[in-house]
């Protein structure tokens, strides 16, 4: 699973995406700074299960703090969109192509309304954030609508000629945009297209497609950044504006100077949290007691700097994402080494248990048996729905 953070340039998308990761992308108060993306691995919370055996456990692929595992999850940092993007302009195309693996996106935008659609910094609230989500939005439609369109005719009377599903005809014109096909079959259903005959499509019809399946397929959540700057109303009537698109307010640098604070040791801070506290004072000098000090504001104002909830809305509510521990021994929650709990495995909600097999390996779905739940060890069906935090034990034929 890939998540593209994406949204006009110099709204914060590499600081948010730095905050995330801990790397070190290029930050910079122009538009551009991004020319290339950045590829990295944020991670999301979820109870661990070690808590209810009362065993430490011994993460493989995350770790685990207080009870609490952090789960990975992959992330891409796009240079910024202009508006006419889809046409090439600013790096319009590389930028879009670079999405194609995306599951979802998160917007950044710049809720204190200081940055126009080119990303120059202009006067804070002299520009509508509301209004780059709806063009941002008919850049990414136009751009798969473009995908879709492409010799669409030509090979759209073939389809019919030779009686081929459309289905077929459209995932295959799709093909490398991450877009399950269950989302592409729905969206012929609901769309008014002329499902048998995409011979007929005009360019308006498969604009409306493109649009459809979008939002079928690609979940959206808005980061309405630089939350320090802007007022609560500014983050409601942004909320008012892009429903049912969730919102959620940001303040990516104040996170990124705290996670950064946390990893040298100089305050107590665990993302998500609703302050921080600095372990020495003799340890800062005057401009880090400053600068620290300047970042409480946005706990009172906020509550938090939200960038951690934002991804876990975007992976569990939006990508409705669970969690699942696969083991081999369903008493010990263990592994073949005796390790506790090793892995852990974001899955959309209700995957059945043999697709969790899949997951963890590919022979290990061919060879399903069955599953047995950890926690009450019953045996469950190849397509026995899992629940979230499930800790299971698949059986295989040897
Ligand atoms: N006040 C405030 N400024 C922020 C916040 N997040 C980022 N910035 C500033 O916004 C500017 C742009 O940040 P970047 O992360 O480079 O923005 P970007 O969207 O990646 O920009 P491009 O790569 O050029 O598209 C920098 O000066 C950041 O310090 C925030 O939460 N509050
Ligand atoms: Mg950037």
């Amino acid at each position: 699973m890939e998540i593209g953070v994406v949204g006009k340039p110099n709204v914060g998308k590499s600081t948010l995406f730095n905050a995330w990761t801990l790397l070190d992308a290029p930050m910079a108060p122009y538009p551009f700074t991004t020319l290339a993306p950045n590829r990295g691995v944020a991670a999301v919370r979820s109870p661990c299960p070690h808590l209810e055996k009362g065993t430490p456990c011994t993460p493989g692929n995350a770790k685990c703090v207080a009870g609490v595992r952090w789960i990975p999850v992959n992330l891409v940092d796009v240079p910024g969109l202009v508006p006419g993007a889809h046409e090439g302009k600013g790096l319009g195309h590389q930028f879009l192509d670079d999405l194609r693996a995306a599951d979802g996106f998160v917007q950044v935008v710049d809720l204190s309304g200081g940055t126009d659609a080119e990303g120059r910094l202009v006067p804070a609230g002299t520009q509508n954030p509301a209004d780059e989500v709806d063009w941002l939005q008919s850049e990414l439609v136009a751009w798969v609508a473009e995908i879709l369109g492409r010799d669409f005719d030509r090979h759209a009377k073939s389809v019919e000629l030779e009686g081929h599903k459309v289905e077929e005809f459209l995932a295959q014109r799709l093909t490398g945009l991450a877009i399950p096909p269950a989302a592409i079959t729905a969206t012929l259903r609901d769309a008014d297209v002329d499902r048998a005959h995409p011979s007929h499509w005009s360019a308006a019809d498969r604009a409306r497609f493109a649009a459809e399946l979008l939002r079928a397929s690609k979940p959206r959540l808005v980061a309405a950044n630089k939350c320090d700057r802007a007022s609560r109303a500014a983050a409601e009537g942004l909320e008012e504006a892009v429903r049912p698109t969730p919102v959620v307010a940001t303040a990516a640098d104040a996170e990124l100077t705290l996670r950064r604070a946390s990893r040298a040791g100089l305050v107590s801070y665990a993302p998500g949290d609703p302050g921080f506290a600095v372990t020495d004072p003799g340890r800062l000098s005057p401009a880090q007691a400053r600068a620290l000090d300047g970042l409480r504001p946005v706990f009172t104002a906020w509550g938090s700097t939200g960038v951690q909830p934002a991804l876990e809305t975007m992976v569990f509510g939006r990508l409705g994402r669970m969690v699942v521990y696969p083991v081999e021994d369903e008493t010990h929650w263990t592994d073949s080494r005796g390790r506790v709990l090793p892995d852990a495995f974001l899955v959309p909600r209700g995957t059945p248990a043999r697709a969790v097999a899949y997951r963890v390996h590919t022979d290990l779905g061919e060879q399903f048996v069955r599953a047995i739940d950890g926690r009450t060890h019953r045996a469950l069906g190849a397509d026995h729905p899992l629940e979230p935090n499930a800790v299971v034990r698949i059986v295989a034929r040897k």
